[in-house]
């Protein structure tokens, strides 16, 4: 089996924090997002999307999706469970963790890539150049705003982001939150229980993914 991550990314971070909290270790390779070795023919051969993460499993066959391989090794390693032990815990985990990569990841990807100098170009990750929109790097910092409203009110009621325990959802909020900081979108002070719930969960060793 073999990982293909890049340890500045968020996307392989979520791979690299599930296996951390199931206890698995894979071999992995870096690839090298700052050079663009993720557009070079060598990668495209191994995930045509030209994105990290990727998983080779050992028969050959690639999964090139975060939650596709997530969904793998829960499968494979079922405890501790990440998607949910009943029909409405999985239901629930599902929901939230999609609602959060569209309404958080999305939106800071869209402030994101359409604001950076280095990404001028690239506004899109994948195989195809398309050009940054400054009207959508402003509506992506309105969508985070949104986005950290609606996160400190769900925290509010609930100890994790899709109920009592700890799961991918969590996992999928936390490098949203922490993509966010980075490009300088950090949680508003008024938002007590997001930042409550973000030093919880930064504080598990997987965090350190
Ligand atoms: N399908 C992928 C998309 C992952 C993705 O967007 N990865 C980014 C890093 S966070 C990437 O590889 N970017 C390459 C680029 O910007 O060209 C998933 O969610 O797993």
């Amino acid at each position: 089996m073999k990982f293909y991550d890049c340890t500045t990314a968020p996307s392989p971070r979520r791979v690299r924090i599930f296996l951390a909290e199931k206890g698995i270790t894979v071999p992995t390779v870096q690839v090298d997002l700052r050079n663009n070795e993720q557009l070079t023919p060598a990668f495209r051969a191994i995930n045509p999307d030209a994105t990290v993460p990727a998983l080779e499993l050992d028969n050959g066959t690639r999964i090139n999706d975060a939650i596709g391989i997530c969904v793998y090794f829960e499968a494979i390693h079922p405890q501790p469970p990440l998607m949910g032990a009943t029909a409405e815990e999985k239901a629930l985990v599902a929901s939230w963790q999609r609602e959060v990569e569209r309404n958080g990841f999305y939106a800071v990807m869209e402030a994101f890539r359409n604001s950076t100098p280095g990404l001028k170009g690239r506004a899109l990750p994948g195989p195809h150049n398309y050009e940054q929109i400054p009207a959508l790097a402003e509506r992506g910092r309105l969508r985070v705003a949104h986005f950290f409203q609606h996160m400190n009110t769900r925290l509010a009621e609930s100890e994790y982001v899709a109920g009592p325990r700890y799961s991918v959802a969590d996992i999928t909020a936390l490098i949203t939150v922490d993509f966010a900081i980075r490009a300088k979108l950090p949680i508003p002070e008024e938002c007590a229980h997001l930042r409550r719930w973000h030093a919880q969960v930064s504080a598990r060793p997987s965090a350190k993914a």
